[in-house]
């Protein structure tokens, strides 16, 4: 069953918001503003707002290297984002951190992660502490293809198979590995697949649909909820932009594919969806929307840039537990 018109309007507000988080993130890496690195996440929003829209705020997710739109889908704040990936003391790792370590505890959102595959270990182990306390709690993994050819993937899922785990593990297919062709490392055609070696559910999802994607969510979060254990979600996506913002990265990918993917953006598609089911939703709203979201990033970046890069003496704070 599809959400309500009001819970579509989120979503497309989410992933707008994704979309436009990115386009400023690559702009300001690119300009020098932002340090480190940059992994965009522009063609995949479909995902993580799909997926995040079918949990509660005490569900947990954890993220990978392309993370900004995971964080931005469990309802992460963007001022403190933009903070963290400016390098400044009010981001959410007081600036020491980067784009690839966001975590709030508080919204569920347990962290990135810079090793391919290491967080689905880490939030395996979130989804055997639901099953403990009994609250009804899921855990959710979001992870690429190309981590799913990693010894991680293979030992979390068949324990969470095993022991029934509440956890969605989340793959998102964007056909490549940094230059590697998901073709090239994977004899067969689906991650969702490998599901059966394991015994629990593979279900491939159109990844740029985000109605598709919420519906197979929903479906997994109830049979997780119901004690019956963990599905595998493959996400047939497509990342527009290269496999980081770092300048002189070559692109091998066919300029052609890249340009057949655009042409299945998720975010028109909703737009369209919204439009011919609601018939108000109008072209001025999306127009107003947008301009609010621009308006959220723009009071970002200006809260990133009034707060102070953290201080030299303050690098070794917080990395020990007192
Ligand atoms: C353990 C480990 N090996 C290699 C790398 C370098 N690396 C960073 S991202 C990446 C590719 C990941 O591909 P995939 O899992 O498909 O995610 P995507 O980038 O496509 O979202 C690699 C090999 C790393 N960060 N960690
Ligand atoms: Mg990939």
């Amino acid at each position: 069953m599809h959400p309500s018109p009001e819970k579509q309007r989120d979503m497309l507000r989410q992933m707008q918001t994704i979309r436009r988080f990115e386009e400023r993130a690559s702009a300001d890496f690119r300009s020098g503003a932002i340090y480190g690195v940059v992994h965009s996440y522009i063609g995949e929003e479909a995902v993580a707002v799909g997926v995040c829209a079918a949990l509660n705020r005490e569900d947990q997710i954890i993220s990978t290297h392309r993370g900004h739109g995971h964080c931005i889908a469990k309802g992460a704040d963007l001022n403190r984002m933009m903070a963290e990936l400016y390098g400044r003391e009010a981001g959410y790792c007081k600036g020491k951190g980067g784009s690839m370590h966001i975590a709030d505890f508080g919204i569920g959102m347990l962290g990135a992660n810079g090793i391919v595959a290491g967080g689905i270990p880490i939030v395996t182990g979130a989804g055997l502490a639901a099953q403990l306390e009994g609250k009804g709690r899921v855990a959710v993994s979001f992870f690429g293809d190309g981590a799913s050819n990693a010894g991680p993937f293979h030992e979390s899922i068949n324990i969470a198979g095993a022991w029934k785990l509440p956890m969605l593990y989340v793959c998102e297919n964007n056909m490549y590995a940094v230059q590697t062709p998901a073709a090239k490392s994977l004899a067969f055609k689906d991650v969702a697949a490998r599901a059966a070696g394991y015994g629990i559910p593979g279900v491939i999802v159109d990844g740029n649909d985000v109605l598709a994607v919420y519906e197979a969510a929903v479906e997994a979060v109830a049979r997780a909820r119901a004690g019956d254990g963990p599905t595998l979600i493959e996400c047939k996506t497509y990342r527009w932009r290269a496999h980081t913002e770092r300048p002189a990265q070559p692109d091998y990918r066919p300029p052609e594919e890249i340009e057949a993917w655009k042409k299945k953006d998720p975010i028109p598609r909703l737009v369209r969806h919204l439009k011919q089911q609601q018939g108000q939703f109008s072209d001025e709203e999306w127009q107003e929307l947008d301009k609010q979201v621009l308006k959220a990033l723009e009071d970002s970046v200006t809260f990133a840039k009034a707060s102070p890069f953290p201080a030299t003496d303050a690098a070794l704070e917080d990395v020990y537990a007192d």
